[in-house]
């Protein structure tokens, strides 16, 4: 391949002097307004500015036909009516919300959008709105020194994407996830800006493949699209929180997960047989190690014939998954798109007859090769055909199953490509389009289809989901992984920034196979990675063919007490998980944060890479490098508890501190609250109890959301959770507690235990302002019961 040789940068490459050359689209002709906003003529088309909400404001057009207010499929709502008063003053247009500002430049047409202060959020200046003969679209904005940005759902490399290009186009990327490696599986055309302290956030809602460009200019970045029209929104912000709120209330939040999928998994590609996976759960059993989830990865199938089992390897799946379940382990199979050309095959069957497959214009269905073989591809597009595949799943939930696993769905095909033709025709309900436009959406409709599905199948039970492939708003079906990575300590160092950066995209359910799938781990990666992954929100061990096994007994018994010690450790901490899930459920925070989501104003979290919080006052700085045992630690201002040694580290800088290999630094912030349960061994065991750890500070105060519900049905969307809010109030010699309930699910614990760290003699504890207990001796610890 010449693109592999030196050629690649020869001086008469034509791909090195790409077409910069795009239309202005001119100036503004006519204003028009409308319900939320206005219409606004120009030179080459009609731009529409409609506000979704006082704090979101949509921008369209069309430069090679009528402007639509269609939106893909990541879009749940058409927005709310909103006051927009419409103004031109010294020939500048204004259009003015409660929240947002928008200023037209009539000639050429230049959009600048502020706070109601005037303050800038996007800007455009020499260049603004632009297209080319060849359909492409592009946006430039202006790009200030002070600028930092975020999001862009999966990518590799640091956390601030200051200085990237970056392409979506979702793509099975087999093992390099090197920092250049750029389209992954998922798609998510949207990101935030942090600017002085404010941030803000845009959302260019176009399917085909886009690009967005913080590298090629100094001044300005850009976002542009191979087809289709102008399409983005500007979200307010002004906090990162306020940023995520306002993009999930456009494209959704995750449904609160079944207490069971968030606890630990284990995988493998694949666990072959019947009798290999039971002896799997029996290891985990007599070890004591917890465990929810085994998954079957493709060797349970037919010739790798989805909705199907090996009658060999798997004689009796339904008495598999009974047994597991009784054993409190759930099986999770893993289902791909691709559909074996096989006349006596009955999924093939009804997809032909049904109508059912992806297709060429002219009629042929599109064939492509993956692991069945030739295989063709349901048209997911078709919401006839996502019915049918739900409906499918049948075949899983009457087997005892709740959980499916979406791989290869970008669609991935073993092609020069990666993927299906591009030219291929989606029916999409009637609006045909090609593969070209839609091939950024196919994994989540995909997932639609499979969530709703089982959703019906499991008749109020929650299912779980996880899927490879994904676009905006694919956080309303699954959780996502982060693919192929390899036993890399680098690729342990690259899954923080990635799932922080997907977690400020709206997805908050995501981790990364620990261990890492490709290559062969070893016992003190696998050690160090179960640290963190015990602290990701997908907590899933998975690794590939050929390559060393990484259960967590494969490296010996040094190594095993070490991994047990931090699966345990996440069953501890699970009610403070579930507290985390319901908050991303209500606001679309997510669970694992970026410093600089709680610290925007702190220029040491812009670009923290290596560390990140659970919740809102909890750090966790892991060891990622072989051999080390110490590490800087950055602390943003207030006081931080070592959890482990109960030390007290000054915030506002950085610390040198110690892990061994049994250590993951964590600090929690004087003034709050962990939620902790009984280390259990999978989250079916029913032994309830509630320990609340409340770390006293002087004049420190917080607030936390104890969330829970049955864990398993959908009761919660009809008041059947409970959230109890304790504020913390501490002063020089008391602490005062308020709880407050909300909903009306009634707990299976009975109690609760308050441990108090950190409380001098002498402090008095107020609970809802009476005084319940006073410090005498100084221990350092008060135990009450609430
Ligand atoms: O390598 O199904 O990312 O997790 O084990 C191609 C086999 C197919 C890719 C997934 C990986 C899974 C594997 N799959």
């Amino acid at each position: 391949m010449l693109e592999d040789t030196s050629f690649a940068i020869h001086p008469g490459q034509k791909k090195q002097m790409k077409d910069t050359n795009y239309k202005d689209i001119g100036n503004v002709l006519e204003v028009v307004k409308t319900d939320n906003g206005a219409s606004v003529k120009t030179e080459s088309g009609t731009l529409f500015i409609k506000f979704y909400r006082d704090d979101i404001v949509r921008f369209v057009f069309n430069p090679f036909g009528e402007t639509t207010l269609k939106s893909s499929p990541a879009l749940i709502t058409d927005g709310e009516k909103t006051e927009v008063s419409v103004s031109e003053k010294n020939g500048e247009i204004l259009l003015t919300s409660a929240k947002l500002q928008v200023y037209l430049d009539k000639s050429p047409l230049r959009i600048t959008v502020t706070d109601p202060d005037g303050r800038l959020l996007v800007k455009e200046g020499a260049k603004g709105m632009g297209y080319k003969e060849s359909k492409e679209i592009i946006c430039f904005k202006e790009m200030h020194p002070e600028d930092h940005f975020y999001g862009f759902g999966e990518k590799t490399g640091f956390l601030d994407k200051r200085g990237e290009k970056m392409t979506m186009w979702n793509s099975d990327v087999y093992a390099p996830h090197n920092p250049e490696t750029d389209s992954l599986y998922q798609s998510i055309p949207y990101f935030m800006t942090l600017r002085n302290g404010f941030a803000h956030g845009v959302f260019l809602d176009n399917t085909f493949k886009t690009t967005f460009d913080f590298r090629s200019e100094e001044a300005n970045y850009s976002f542009s699209a191979e087809g289709g029209q102008i399409n983005y929104y500007v979200m307010a912000g002004p906090t990162p929180k306020d940023v995520l709120e306002q993009y999930t209330y456009l494209t959704g939040r995750i449904p609160i997960p079944p207490k069971w999928a968030i606890g630990y998994h284990q995988s493998r590609y694949s666990y072959e047989t019947e009798q290999e996976v039971r002896e799997l759960a029996n290891n985990f059993i007599e070890k004591g190690i917890p465990l929810d989830v085994i998954y079957l990865d493709i060797h349970y199938m037919d010739g790798y014939r989805v909705f199907t089992f090996d009658k060999e390897r798997f004689p009796n799946p339904k008495q598999l998954v009974e047994d597991l379940r009784a054993q409190g382990i759930r099986i999770v199979p893993i289902v791909d798109p691709g559909v074996k050309e096989d006349p006596e095959y009955y999924i093939y069957q009804e997809g032909i007859r049904g109508d059912f497959f992806c297709k060429y214009i002219e009629g042929n269905i599109y064939f492509g090769d993956v692991w069945p073989g030739n295989s063709a591809f349901p048209d997911f597009t078709n919401s006839k055909v996502r019915r049918w595949w739900g409906e499918k799943h049948k075949f899983y939930s009457d087997l005892g199953i709740e959980g499916i696993w979406n791989d290869m769905n970008e669609p991935a095909v073993f092609n020069e490509t990666k993927s299906m033709d591009v030219k291929v025709m989606h029916d999409n309900d009637g609006d045909p389009r090609t593969h070209r436009e839609l091939h950024n959406i196919y994994g989540l409709m995909m997932g639609e289809a499979t969530y709703s599905g089982m959703k019906k199948q499991l008749r109020g039970n929650r299912p779980f989901l996880l899927t490879r492939a994904g676009y905006s708003g694919v956080q309303r079906y699954a959780a996502v992984w982060t693919g192929d990575n390899r036993s890399f300590w680098e690729h342990l160092q690259m899954s923080i920034p990635m799932i922080m950066n997907l977690g400020l995209s709206g997805i908050p359910f995501a981790g990364a196979d620990v261990g890492g799938f490709a290559h062969d781990s070893n016992g003190e990666l696998l050690a160090r990675w179960t640290q963190v992954g015990a602290f990701t929100p997908y907590f899933r061990n998975h690794s590939a063919l050929g390559f060393a096994r990484q259960e967590p007994w494969s490296f010996g018994e040094k190594y095993e007490k070490i991994i047990k010690r931090y699966i345990e450790l996440r069953y501890k901490w699970l009610p403070h998980f579930y507290s985390l899930f319901a908050e991303a459920h209500y606001t679309g925070t997510p669970v694992m944060r970026p410093l600089m989501m709680e610290y925007q104003k702190d220029e040491n979290t812009y670009n923290l890479s290596d560390q990140f919080m659970v919740g809102d006052n909890v750090i966790i700085a892991p060891i990622m490098q072989p051999a080390v045992q110490h590490r800087a630690v950055y602390l943003p201002e207030g006081n931080w508890v070592d959890y482990w040694t109960e030390e007290v580290y000054k915030g506002g800088k950085h610390h040198l501190v110690r892990a061994d290999l049994n250590t993951l630094p964590i600090f929690v912030k004087q003034g709050s609250i962990l939620a902790h349960g009984p280390v259990k061994r999978s989250t079916e065991i029913k032994n309830e109890k509630l320990t609340l750890h409340l770390y006293y500070g002087e004049y420190t105060s917080s607030s936390f959301k104890l969330y829970d519900d049955d864990g398993s049905t959908f009761e919660y969307e009809q008041g059947g959770y409970l959230i109890k809010t304790f504020d913390v109030k501490c002063e020089k010699d008391q602490i005062s507690l308020t709880i407050s309930n909300e909903g009306r699910y009634k707990p299976a614990w009975k109690e609760i235990e308050l441990v108090v760290h950190g409380a001098h003699e002498n402090i008095a504890l107020f609970i809802n302002g009476e005084e319940k207990y006073l410090q005498k001796k100084g221990d350092y610890t008060l135990k009450v019961t609430l």
